[in-house]
Protein backbone atom coordinates (compact mmCIF):
# COMPACT_ATOMS: atom_id res chain seq x y z
CA UNK A 1 0.00 0.00 0.00
CA UNK A 2 1.16 3.35 -1.24
CA UNK A 3 1.59 6.38 1.42
CA UNK A 4 -0.86 7.99 -0.64
CA UNK A 5 -3.35 5.62 -0.50
CA UNK A 6 -3.31 4.60 3.26
CA UNK A 7 -3.64 8.77 3.84
CA UNK A 8 -6.51 8.67 1.60
CA UNK A 9 -8.00 5.38 3.30
CA UNK A 10 -7.43 7.04 7.09
CA UNK A 11 -9.53 9.80 5.65
CA UNK A 12 -12.56 7.98 3.85
CA UNK A 13 -12.42 5.29 7.00
CA UNK A 14 -12.19 7.84 9.80
CA UNK A 15 -13.80 4.84 12.94
CA UNK A 16 -11.19 2.58 11.62
CA UNK A 17 -8.02 4.89 12.49
CA UNK A 18 -8.46 4.36 16.19
CA UNK A 19 -8.38 0.66 16.57
CA UNK A 20 -6.01 -1.02 13.90
CA UNK A 21 -2.27 -1.32 13.29
CA UNK A 22 -1.56 1.08 10.03
CA UNK A 23 -1.16 -1.28 7.11
CA UNK A 24 -2.55 -3.99 8.84
CA UNK A 25 -6.28 -3.49 9.24
CA UNK A 26 -7.04 -1.32 7.23
CA UNK A 27 -5.96 -3.05 3.97
CA UNK A 28 -9.18 -4.58 2.24
CA UNK A 29 -8.68 -8.07 1.28
CA UNK A 30 -11.25 -9.96 -1.00
CA UNK A 31 -10.14 -13.42 0.48
CA UNK A 32 -11.29 -12.32 4.11
CA UNK A 33 -14.99 -13.86 4.30
CA UNK A 34 -14.96 -17.36 5.86
CA UNK A 35 -17.78 -19.27 4.06
CA UNK A 36 -18.60 -23.03 4.37
CA UNK A 37 -20.42 -24.57 0.89
CA UNK A 38 -24.09 -23.94 1.94
CA UNK A 39 -26.62 -26.32 1.58
CA UNK A 40 -30.13 -26.19 2.23
CA UNK A 41 -32.36 -29.32 2.06
CA UNK A 42 -36.54 -28.23 0.70
CA UNK A 43 -39.20 -28.97 2.92
CA UNK A 44 -37.18 -28.28 6.55
CA UNK A 45 -39.22 -28.41 9.81
CA UNK A 46 -39.34 -25.76 11.72
CA UNK A 47 -38.36 -23.80 13.93
CA UNK A 48 -37.73 -21.09 11.90
CA UNK A 49 -35.58 -19.05 11.51
CA UNK A 50 -33.15 -21.76 11.20
CA UNK A 51 -29.15 -21.09 11.11
CA UNK A 52 -27.79 -21.98 7.69
CA UNK A 53 -23.82 -20.55 8.44
CA UNK A 54 -22.15 -17.57 10.42
CA UNK A 55 -20.36 -15.05 8.00
CA UNK A 56 -17.69 -13.52 9.36
CA UNK A 57 -15.12 -10.69 8.70
CA UNK A 58 -11.91 -10.48 9.91
CA UNK A 59 -12.53 -7.04 10.32
CA UNK A 60 -14.46 -7.83 13.19
CA UNK A 61 -11.33 -8.02 15.08
CA UNK A 62 -10.60 -4.70 14.97
CA UNK A 63 -14.12 -2.57 14.48
CA UNK A 64 -17.81 -3.62 14.80
CA UNK A 65 -18.67 -5.13 11.93
CA UNK A 66 -22.22 -5.06 10.65
CA UNK A 67 -23.82 -7.66 7.92
CA UNK A 68 -26.32 -7.61 5.72
CA UNK A 69 -27.57 -9.46 2.36
CA UNK A 70 -29.45 -8.15 -0.62
CA UNK A 71 -30.79 -10.55 -3.68
CA UNK A 72 -33.18 -13.44 -4.57
CA UNK A 73 -34.65 -14.56 -0.92
CA UNK A 74 -33.19 -11.13 0.69
CA UNK A 75 -34.58 -7.76 -0.26
CA UNK A 76 -36.15 -8.99 -3.79
CA UNK A 77 -38.84 -11.32 -4.44
CA UNK A 78 -39.68 -13.94 -2.72
CA UNK A 79 -38.42 -11.09 -0.10
CA UNK A 80 -37.47 -12.36 3.64
CA UNK A 81 -36.61 -16.30 2.73
CA UNK A 82 -32.98 -15.53 4.01
CA UNK A 83 -31.85 -12.72 6.90
CA UNK A 84 -29.01 -12.27 8.61
CA UNK A 85 -28.36 -11.20 12.12
CA UNK A 86 -26.68 -8.01 11.67
CA UNK A 87 -24.36 -8.22 14.63
CA UNK A 88 -23.65 -11.89 14.56
CA UNK A 89 -23.36 -12.69 10.99
CA UNK A 90 -25.67 -15.79 11.58
CA UNK A 91 -27.31 -16.17 7.88
CA UNK A 92 -31.03 -17.65 8.63
CA UNK A 93 -33.94 -19.58 6.72
CA UNK A 94 -37.12 -18.37 7.66
CA UNK A 95 -39.55 -20.48 6.06
CA UNK A 96 -39.45 -24.39 4.49
CA UNK A 97 -38.02 -24.26 0.81
CA UNK A 98 -39.35 -25.59 -2.32
CA UNK A 99 -36.54 -26.96 -4.60
CA UNK A 100 -38.98 -27.24 -7.26
CA UNK A 101 -39.82 -23.81 -7.23
CA UNK A 102 -36.36 -22.20 -6.98
CA UNK A 103 -33.25 -24.23 -6.58
CA UNK A 104 -30.65 -21.99 -5.94
CA UNK A 105 -30.49 -18.40 -4.04
CA UNK A 106 -27.39 -16.49 -5.23
CA UNK A 107 -26.91 -13.68 -2.38
CA UNK A 108 -24.68 -10.95 -1.82
CA UNK A 109 -23.75 -10.79 1.96
CA UNK A 110 -22.16 -7.12 3.23
CA UNK A 111 -20.37 -6.23 5.69
CA UNK A 112 -19.81 -2.58 7.30
CA UNK A 113 -18.88 -0.56 10.05
CA UNK A 114 -20.97 1.15 12.60
CA UNK A 115 -21.05 4.05 10.18
CA UNK A 116 -22.48 2.26 7.68
CA UNK A 117 -19.40 1.83 5.42
CA UNK A 118 -18.28 -1.26 3.60
CA UNK A 119 -15.54 -3.12 5.05
CA UNK A 120 -15.77 -5.55 2.89
CA UNK A 121 -16.24 -5.91 -1.35
CA UNK A 122 -19.74 -7.40 -1.59
CA UNK A 123 -19.55 -11.49 -1.68
CA UNK A 124 -21.15 -13.40 -3.35
CA UNK A 125 -23.35 -16.88 -1.41
CA UNK A 126 -24.97 -19.53 -3.30
CA UNK A 127 -27.37 -21.43 -1.54
CA UNK A 128 -28.22 -24.51 -3.00
CA UNK A 129 -31.69 -26.41 -2.34
CA UNK A 130 -31.02 -29.86 -1.96
CA UNK A 131 -33.70 -32.17 -2.53
CA UNK A 132 -35.91 -34.43 -1.53
CA UNK A 133 -39.03 -36.78 -2.96
CA UNK A 134 -41.75 -35.45 -2.56
CA UNK A 135 -43.15 -35.28 -5.99
CA UNK A 136 -44.41 -38.29 -7.22
CA UNK A 137 -44.29 -39.26 -11.26
CA UNK A 138 -46.73 -37.75 -13.34
CA UNK A 139 -48.05 -39.53 -16.98
CA UNK A 140 -48.73 -36.71 -19.52
CA UNK A 141 -51.75 -38.97 -20.84
CA UNK A 142 -53.98 -40.72 -18.15
CA UNK A 143 -54.73 -43.37 -21.34
CA UNK A 144 -52.25 -43.98 -23.98
CA UNK A 145 -53.56 -45.36 -27.44
CA UNK A 146 -52.44 -47.46 -30.34
CA UNK A 147 -52.60 -49.94 -32.94
CA UNK A 148 -50.35 -52.79 -33.89
CA UNK A 149 -50.77 -55.06 -37.01
CA UNK A 150 -51.41 -58.56 -36.05
CA UNK A 151 -48.85 -60.84 -36.43
CA UNK A 152 -46.22 -58.74 -35.86
CA UNK A 153 -42.81 -59.57 -34.48
CA UNK A 154 -41.40 -59.78 -31.48
CA UNK A 155 -39.23 -55.85 -30.93
CA UNK A 156 -41.62 -54.15 -32.80
CA UNK A 157 -41.72 -51.11 -30.81
CA UNK A 158 -46.07 -50.21 -30.42
CA UNK A 159 -46.20 -47.23 -28.53
CA UNK A 160 -44.20 -44.79 -25.99
CA UNK A 161 -45.98 -43.52 -22.69
CA UNK A 162 -44.02 -41.02 -20.55
CA UNK A 163 -44.11 -39.52 -16.99
CA UNK A 164 -42.39 -36.43 -15.83
CA UNK A 165 -41.15 -36.10 -12.17
CA UNK A 166 -40.48 -32.78 -11.24
CA UNK A 167 -37.49 -33.88 -8.41
CA UNK A 168 -33.97 -33.74 -9.21
CA UNK A 169 -32.26 -36.33 -11.69
CA UNK A 170 -29.12 -35.00 -11.46
CA UNK A 171 -27.28 -35.62 -7.90
CA UNK A 172 -30.13 -37.87 -6.81
CA UNK A 173 -32.85 -40.24 -8.44
CA UNK A 174 -35.44 -38.43 -6.82
CA UNK A 175 -36.96 -37.31 -10.31
CA UNK A 176 -35.71 -40.87 -12.24
CA UNK A 177 -38.14 -42.96 -13.55
CA UNK A 178 -38.25 -46.56 -14.24
CA UNK A 179 -41.47 -47.99 -16.37
CA UNK A 180 -42.99 -51.12 -16.16
CA UNK A 181 -46.10 -53.06 -17.21
CA UNK A 182 -48.09 -54.33 -13.86
CA UNK A 183 -51.23 -55.95 -15.80
CA UNK A 184 -51.90 -57.70 -19.48
CA UNK A 185 -55.74 -57.75 -19.77
CA UNK A 186 -56.62 -60.20 -21.26
CA UNK A 187 -53.87 -62.61 -20.71
CA UNK A 188 -54.35 -64.34 -23.86
CA UNK A 189 -52.56 -66.21 -25.63
CA UNK A 190 -50.23 -65.63 -22.72
CA UNK A 191 -49.57 -63.15 -20.49
CA UNK A 192 -46.45 -61.52 -21.64
CA UNK A 193 -47.50 -60.11 -25.30
CA UNK A 194 -45.83 -57.05 -24.48
CA UNK A 195 -42.97 -55.77 -22.70
CA UNK A 196 -41.75 -52.05 -21.86
CA UNK A 197 -38.33 -50.20 -21.59
CA UNK A 198 -37.97 -49.60 -18.19
CA UNK A 199 -36.05 -46.13 -18.90
CA UNK A 200 -36.97 -45.13 -22.35
CA UNK A 201 -41.51 -45.85 -22.33
CA UNK A 202 -41.10 -47.92 -25.05
CA UNK A 203 -43.71 -50.46 -25.52
CA UNK A 204 -42.61 -53.29 -28.07
CA UNK A 205 -44.20 -56.46 -28.93
CA UNK A 206 -42.59 -59.31 -26.67
CA UNK A 207 -44.09 -62.59 -28.05
CA UNK A 208 -45.80 -63.80 -31.26
CA UNK A 209 -49.11 -64.48 -31.03
CA UNK A 210 -51.28 -61.07 -32.21
CA UNK A 211 -54.21 -61.94 -33.15
CA UNK A 212 -57.51 -59.45 -34.55
CA UNK A 213 -60.23 -62.15 -34.06
CA UNK A 214 -58.62 -63.70 -30.93
CA UNK A 215 -58.00 -60.34 -28.60
CA UNK A 216 -58.89 -57.45 -30.13
CA UNK A 217 -57.36 -55.11 -27.62
CA UNK A 218 -55.11 -55.31 -24.70
CA UNK A 219 -55.04 -53.16 -21.67
CA UNK A 220 -51.95 -52.48 -19.85
CA UNK A 221 -51.76 -51.06 -16.78
CA UNK A 222 -48.21 -49.65 -16.54
CA UNK A 223 -46.33 -47.76 -14.01
CA UNK A 224 -43.84 -45.64 -13.20
CA UNK A 225 -41.94 -44.87 -9.91
CA UNK A 226 -38.84 -42.77 -9.38
CA UNK A 227 -36.19 -43.89 -7.16
CA UNK A 228 -35.53 -45.79 -10.40
CA UNK A 229 -38.12 -47.76 -9.61
CA UNK A 230 -38.11 -48.03 -6.08
CA UNK A 231 -40.13 -44.72 -5.05
CA UNK A 232 -43.31 -43.05 -5.38
CA UNK A 233 -45.12 -44.59 -7.86
CA UNK A 234 -48.14 -43.78 -10.44
CA UNK A 235 -49.82 -45.88 -13.16
CA UNK A 236 -51.60 -45.08 -16.41
CA UNK A 237 -53.00 -47.45 -18.93
CA UNK A 238 -52.21 -48.48 -22.33
CA UNK A 239 -54.46 -49.75 -24.80
CA UNK A 240 -53.46 -51.40 -27.70
CA UNK A 241 -55.52 -52.72 -30.58
CA UNK A 242 -54.81 -55.14 -32.26
CA UNK A 243 -55.58 -54.83 -36.48
CA UNK A 244 -56.28 -57.19 -38.82
CA UNK A 245 -54.45 -57.50 -41.89
CA UNK A 246 -55.96 -57.49 -45.39
CA UNK A 247 -59.43 -60.24 -44.04
CA UNK A 248 -60.68 -59.39 -47.81
CA UNK A 249 -57.82 -62.26 -49.26
CA UNK A 250 -58.94 -64.40 -46.57
CA UNK A 251 -61.89 -65.49 -49.29
CA UNK A 252 -59.62 -66.49 -52.03
CA UNK A 253 -56.62 -67.78 -50.75
CA UNK A 254 -54.46 -70.46 -52.58
CA UNK A 255 -53.85 -72.32 -48.66
CA UNK A 256 -56.11 -71.86 -45.76
CA UNK A 257 -55.89 -74.06 -42.45
CA UNK A 258 -58.65 -75.09 -40.00
CA UNK A 259 -57.77 -76.36 -36.63
CA UNK A 260 -60.45 -77.98 -34.24
CA UNK A 261 -60.07 -79.28 -30.72
CA UNK A 262 -62.00 -82.35 -30.78
CA UNK A 263 -61.83 -82.65 -26.68
CA UNK A 264 -63.70 -79.95 -27.16
CA UNK A 265 -65.53 -80.27 -30.17
CA UNK A 266 -64.34 -75.99 -30.80
CA UNK A 267 -62.31 -74.30 -32.71
CA UNK A 268 -58.34 -73.78 -31.60
CA UNK A 269 -57.48 -70.51 -30.96
CA UNK A 270 -54.43 -68.77 -30.58
CA UNK A 271 -52.37 -71.82 -32.04
CA UNK A 272 -49.42 -71.02 -33.55
CA UNK A 273 -48.91 -72.32 -36.93
CA UNK A 274 -45.19 -72.00 -39.45
CA UNK A 275 -45.54 -72.93 -43.29
CA UNK A 276 -42.03 -74.00 -44.82
CA UNK A 277 -41.28 -75.28 -48.13
CA UNK A 278 -38.08 -77.92 -49.38
CA UNK A 279 -35.92 -75.65 -51.15
CA UNK A 280 -32.50 -75.51 -52.75
CA UNK A 281 -29.51 -75.75 -52.18
CA UNK A 282 -29.30 -79.36 -50.69
CA UNK A 283 -33.25 -79.29 -50.02
CA UNK A 284 -33.23 -77.78 -46.97
CA UNK A 285 -36.72 -76.38 -45.09
CA UNK A 286 -37.26 -72.53 -45.80
CA UNK A 287 -40.13 -70.81 -43.16
CA UNK A 288 -42.50 -68.94 -45.07
CA UNK A 289 -45.10 -67.58 -42.80
CA UNK A 290 -45.67 -67.60 -39.16
CA UNK A 291 -49.55 -67.23 -38.52
CA UNK A 292 -51.86 -68.07 -35.56
CA UNK A 293 -55.84 -69.59 -35.54
CA UNK A 294 -58.24 -66.75 -34.60
CA UNK A 295 -61.28 -67.91 -32.31
CA UNK A 296 -62.44 -69.97 -35.72
CA UNK A 297 -59.69 -71.88 -35.41
CA UNK A 298 -58.83 -70.30 -38.68
CA UNK A 299 -56.10 -67.71 -39.85
CA UNK A 300 -55.47 -65.74 -43.00
CA UNK A 301 -54.21 -67.40 -46.12
CA UNK A 302 -50.59 -68.73 -45.56
CA UNK A 303 -50.05 -68.52 -49.36
CA UNK A 304 -51.70 -65.88 -50.82
CA UNK A 305 -53.17 -65.95 -54.12
CA UNK A 306 -50.95 -66.79 -57.16
CA UNK A 307 -47.68 -66.84 -54.64
CA UNK A 308 -47.71 -70.63 -54.45
CA UNK A 309 -45.57 -72.56 -56.35
CA UNK A 310 -45.34 -76.61 -57.21
CA UNK A 311 -43.31 -77.97 -54.67
CA UNK A 312 -43.17 -79.99 -51.14
CA UNK A 313 -44.65 -77.97 -48.24
CA UNK A 314 -44.98 -78.48 -44.44
CA UNK A 315 -47.33 -77.00 -42.10
CA UNK A 316 -46.09 -77.18 -38.28
CA UNK A 317 -48.48 -76.79 -35.98
CA UNK A 318 -47.09 -75.90 -32.37
CA UNK A 319 -50.09 -77.99 -30.54
CA UNK A 320 -47.80 -78.30 -27.01
CA UNK A 321 -48.28 -74.69 -26.38
CA UNK A 322 -51.94 -75.09 -27.23
CA UNK A 323 -52.53 -77.55 -24.98
CA UNK A 324 -50.34 -76.02 -22.28
CA UNK A 325 -52.22 -72.68 -22.78
CA UNK A 326 -55.32 -74.33 -21.32
CA UNK A 327 -53.59 -76.32 -18.92
CA UNK A 328 -53.27 -79.98 -20.35
CA UNK A 329 -50.27 -81.84 -20.99
CA UNK A 330 -49.87 -83.18 -24.86
CA UNK A 331 -48.54 -86.44 -26.10
CA UNK A 332 -47.41 -84.45 -29.24
CA UNK A 333 -45.00 -81.74 -28.67
CA UNK A 334 -45.89 -80.42 -32.14
CA UNK A 335 -48.09 -81.72 -35.34
CA UNK A 336 -46.19 -81.62 -38.56
CA UNK A 337 -48.21 -82.16 -42.18
CA UNK A 338 -45.92 -82.13 -45.04
CA UNK A 339 -47.39 -82.03 -48.45
CA UNK A 340 -47.15 -81.86 -52.10
CA UNK A 341 -48.23 -78.77 -54.35
CA UNK A 342 -48.66 -79.82 -57.80
CA UNK A 343 -51.26 -77.11 -58.85
CA UNK A 344 -50.28 -74.06 -58.16
CA UNK A 345 -53.52 -72.48 -59.16
CA UNK A 346 -55.76 -74.54 -57.26
CA UNK A 347 -57.02 -74.33 -53.98
CA UNK A 348 -55.66 -76.12 -51.15
CA UNK A 349 -57.57 -76.39 -47.81
CA UNK A 350 -55.96 -78.38 -44.99
CA UNK A 351 -57.41 -79.06 -41.46
CA UNK A 352 -56.17 -80.87 -38.53
CA UNK A 353 -58.26 -81.86 -35.64
CA UNK A 354 -56.45 -82.62 -32.25
CA UNK A 355 -56.97 -83.64 -28.77
CA UNK A 356 -53.72 -84.28 -26.77
CA UNK A 357 -53.76 -87.89 -27.72
CA UNK A 358 -54.65 -88.15 -31.35
CA UNK A 359 -54.37 -85.85 -34.02
CA UNK A 360 -56.00 -86.36 -37.72
CA UNK A 361 -55.66 -84.31 -40.64
CA UNK A 362 -56.92 -84.74 -44.76
CA UNK A 363 -57.40 -82.97 -47.26
CA UNK A 364 -60.34 -80.66 -47.08
CA UNK A 365 -61.41 -78.16 -50.39
CA1 LIG B 1 -38.29 -32.37 -4.48
CA1 LIG C 1 -40.04 -37.89 -7.33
Amino acid sequence: MSPCTFVLLLLVLPDVLTFPEPGHGLRRQKRDWVIPPINCPENERGPFPKKLVQIKSNKDKEIKVFYSITGQGADTPPVGVFTIERETGWLEVTKPLDREEIDKYVLFSHAVSANGQPVEDPMEIIITVTDQNDNRPVFTQAVFNCTVLEGAKPGTPVLRVLATDVDDTASSNNGVVVYSILRQTPDQPQPHMFAIDGSTGVISVAAAGLVAQVVPEYTLEIQAADMEGYGLQATATALIKVQAEGMSETANGSLTIHVLNTATGLPAAGLAVHLAQLQEPGLQWTELVQRWTDKDGRCLPLLAPGKAKAGTYKLRFETAAYWQGLGRASFYPFVEVVFTIADPTQRLHIPLLISPYSYTTYRGS
